[in-house]
Parts: C-alpha cells; structure tokens; sequence
C-alpha cells in the first residue's frame, strides 16, 4: 500500500493529462484548435511492473532452460517474483528493462531471496548490467544465503538523466541448489 501511494502523484499527472488529450482530440482532428497537450515524461521515474504480479509485462526475460522465470514459488510481496535462479545448474538467466534514471533518486532497490550452500566465493555470480556492459557484480554462495528477504541497493550515480537498460544476469555454477528470486524494484534516494 505505501508503494502505491508513491505512485499516486503520478498516476494522477498521467490522467489528466491522457484526459486532456482525449478531450482534445477531434478539435485537433478537424483543425479547429491548435490546443497541445504533453503526456508528463516523469512516468519514467518507476519501473514498469516492478513485482511481477502482472506476468512479464515490461520486462524482457530470458533464461537459456526454457522457463518464463515469473513464478509462485517466491514472493517479497503480492504472489509473484522472477527467479533467476532456480536450483538448476549451468543456469542462464537475465531479466532487463529500459529506464530512466531520475536525477535525485538513482538507486535502483530491490528484494532478493538467496539460498546457497556452496562456499564462498562460488561460480554462482550476479552481473548488473548497464546497457551492455557490467557495471557491477556479486556472489551467490552461502554468505549470502538467507530464509529471508533482503534488500539489494544499485546505485547508479553515472547514469543520471539517461535511458538505460538496466539488467540482472544470473549464471549458476555446476552444481544445483543455488536459488536467488527477486522482486519489488524501485528507485529511490540515495
Ligand atoms: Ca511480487
């Protein structure tokens, strides 16, 4: 619910004007007004389906096992999350979106659930891209390993004001066992 009501102010600026342009569409269409209407652009400020609850929906998701990665077996919040890693070894999967990184609130959170048993460091590894290159990486071994949720913080400091392709990449090692689910992202300030 406090996630929602974040997004009011902007859901709400996206209405008015998206009723404003409908309102104004067939004096445009016979050219009797030269009345322009702009769709506010800070839409970009948030992720588009950022928990999963509607499917695959502004996410580009793929995993090299076949699975459309959306699944029940995890959740932070609703009843859904992705699951880069699902127990499968030699596992590869990435789920992306294109975003705009908004000037005073440039650090992408998310939820992730981890659960490892190999030692630490393993060849179960996180890459963060940005467009197409590795911005930052991480571990999943048994350090990280946990029953709960926990909060994962990228902050994206260079790419202010820029449209991006944020994305996580998960490759798991030989061996299987190594879950990470994640769920929720957001932006918020640093
Ligand atoms: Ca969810």
């Amino acid at each position: 619910m406090k996630s929602f009501l974040k997004y009011l102010p902007i859901i709400f600026l996206f209405l008015v004007g998206l009723s404003l342009s409908l309102k104004n569409a067939p004096a445009l269409a016979s050219g009797q007004s030269e009345l322009s209407i702009y769709l506010p652009i800070i839409i970009d400020r948030v992720f588009i389906n950022p928990g999963f609850e509607e499917g695959s929906i502004g996410w580009e998701l793929q995993s090299n096992q076949g699975d459309n990665m959306v699944t029940t077996t995890e959740s932070h919040a609703g009843l859904h999350s992705a699951a880069l890693g699902n127990g499968a070894s030699h596992r590869i999967a990435s789920l992306s979106q294109v975003v705009t990184v908004p000037f005073d609130s440039y650090a992408v959170s998310y939820y992730q659930k981890i659960t490892s048993t190999e030692n630490c460091p393993s060849k179960n590894v996180v890459n963060v891209y940005i467009n197409t290159h590795i911005y930052q990486h991480y571990n999943i071994c048994s350090d990280s390993s946990s029953t709960d949720w926990v909060k994962k913080v990228i902050y994206l400091a260079p790419y202010t004001g820029q449209r991006v392709i944020f994305r996580l990449q998960f490759a798991s090692s030989d061996s299987s066992g190594n879950h990470i689910y994640v769920d929720d992202f957001a932006f918020e300030s640093p």
